[in-house]
C-alpha cells in the first residue's frame, strides 16, 4: 500500500506531489471535506422489521449449528451506508441472536462491552462470571467488557433477543481482545435470582453498606434491569407529565453513571396519539420497539413501526416519533463516549 498521490497542472508542483507521495506525505491544502460544518455521517437511517428478523433467525436455527468456532448464532444488522460492514452504525454493532431449546452458547469474554434486550419470550439465561441471570421479555441484561458470558436455553421454546455491542469503537481503538471460556466447566444449572440483583437490585437507594469500599468495577454492578421496574417507572413518570412522552435512563445504582463506560440505555414511552418534539444529538442510537405501533421520521426517511422492529438514528439526524398506540422503545447509544470526550451535543429542532 502506498499513500494517495495528488496531481497538479503545474509541472513543478506535480513533481513535488510525486516526491511527497514517495515519502508517504499528503498536502492538507489540496484536501476537501475534512472539517465539515456539521458531522459528515456515512450511517444512514434504516429499519429492520421484526417479521423478517424472526423468519430469518428461525431459518438460521435450522441451518446453522452452535458449536465451538461459531459459538453464537447471530445475524448482524448491517447499515446500508457502511459499504458492507457488519455494523448498524459507525460506532455500534447490533444483531439478533437465536437460541434453540436445549442449546448452550459457550462461555467467552472480550473487551467490547455488550448488552441484551429481550424483545419477546422468556426461559433463557446468561451466566455472567459465574452468576446466572434469567432473561425475560423487556429485561435489559449487561455483558460488561471482559466478563465471561454464556447463554443457555433450557426451555422448550426458541429464544431471540437483541444484542448491542460497542465493537466498532473498540476495534477503531485497536483494543479488541477475545478469550474462550473453560467449556468443560460450563454451568448447566438452572438460574436462580442472580447474586447481582440480590446485592444491588433490592430497591431504589438501598445498597450494601460496603458497596463503596474496595474494588468497584467500571460498569454497573447491577447486571440486569427488570421490565417490571422499568414499566413502573415509566407509568409513574407519565402521571406527572402532560407531554405523553417519558424516558427513563438505566444507571449504575452505586454511582451517577451510565450502565457501562461506552453504552447509554434508555426506555421511552410515547402515549397513543402523541407526536414527539423533533431533536438531534451527536453519536448514534439503536432503537427497538418493545410494544406498540407508530411511525418514525429520521431526517428525510419515514418508517412504520411495530413490535420488535429495530431502527438506527445516525449522528445529528433529526428524529421524531408518532405513536399510533402506546409506544415503548428501548434505546441504546454511544453517548457516554461522546460525553467523556466533551463531544456530546443535542438540540431541539423546529419542524
Ligand atoms: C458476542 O460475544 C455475543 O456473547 C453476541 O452473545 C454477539 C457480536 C460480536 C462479537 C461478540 C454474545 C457478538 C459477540
Amino acid at each position: 500500500m502506498s499513500t494517495r498521490r495528488f496531481t497538479s497542472d503545474d509541472p513543478e508542483l506535480d513533481r513535488f506531489y510525486s516526491d511527497i507521495a514517495a515519502n508517504d506525505l499528503q498536502p492538507l491544502w489540496e484536501m476537501r471535506g475534512l472539517l465539515t460544518k456539521t458531522p459528515s455521517v456515512a450511517t444512514v437511517p434504516h429499519r429492520w422489521s421484526m417479521s423478517e428478523l424472526v423468519k430469518l433467525a428461525a431459518q438460521s436455527g435450522d441451518l446453522v449449528p452452535i458449536e465451538r468456532g461459531g459459538d453464537r448464532r447471530v445475524l448482524a444488522l448491517s447499515n446500508p451506508g457502511l459499504g458492507g460492514a457488519p455494523y448498524i452504525s459507525s460506532t455500534l454493532w447490533a444483531a439478533v441472536q437465536f437460541l434453540l431449546p436445549g442449546e448452550l452458547a459457550p462461555a467467552h469474554r472480550h473487551t467490547p462491552s455488550a448488552l441484551r434486550f429481550v424483545l419477546d419470550g422468556a426461559g433463557a439465561y446468561t451466566v455472567l462470571d459465574g452468576d446466572p441471570v434469567t432473561m425475560s421479555q423487556g429485561d435489559l441484561i449487561l455483558t460488561p467488557a471482559w466478563a465471561f458470558h454464556e447463554h443457555h436455553n433450557p426451555s422448550s421454546e426458541s429464544m431471540m433477543w437483541l444484542d448491542v455491542l460497542d465493537l466498532p469503537i473498540v476495534a477503531g481503538l485497536d483494543a479488541v481482545f477475545f478469550e474462550e471460556g473453560p467449556s468443560e466447566e460450563a454451568d448447566r444449572s438452572q438460574a436462580r435470582r442472580s447474586a447481582s440483583e440480590r446485592r444491588f437490585g433490592q430497591g431504589a437507594g438501598l445498597m450494601p453498606a460496603t458497596a463503596g469500599h474496595g474494588f468497584l468495577p467500571e460498569h454497573s454492578p447491577l447486571t440486569v434491569y427488570r421490565w417490571l421496574d422499568t414499566d413502573a417507572a415509566l407509568t409513574a413518570l407519565l402521571e406527572l407529565t402532560e407531554s405523553g412522552d417519558a424516558s427513563v435512563r438505566f444507571k449504575d445504582p452505586t454511582r451517577s453513571r451510565d450502565v457501562m463506560p461506552t453504552l447509554r440505555c434508555e426506555m421511552r414511552r410515547v402515549l397513543s396519539g402523541t407526536t414527539t418534539a423533533a431533536e438531534r444529538q451527536t453519536g448514534s442510537r439503536v432503537c427497538a420497539v418493545f410494544s406498540g405501533t407508530g411511525r418514525v421520521e429520521i431526517d428525510d426517511c419515514e418508517f412504520d413501526l411495530g413490535p420488535g422492529d429495530i431502527f438506527v438514528v445516525p449522528s445529528w439526524a433529526v428524529y421524531r416519533l408518532h405513536a399510533h398506540s402506546d409506544l415503548d422503545i428501548f434505546t441504546t447509544s454511544d453517548a457516554p463516549v461522546l460525553d467523556a470526550l466533551a463531544l456530546y451535543r443535542d438540540e431541539k429542532v423546529e419542524p
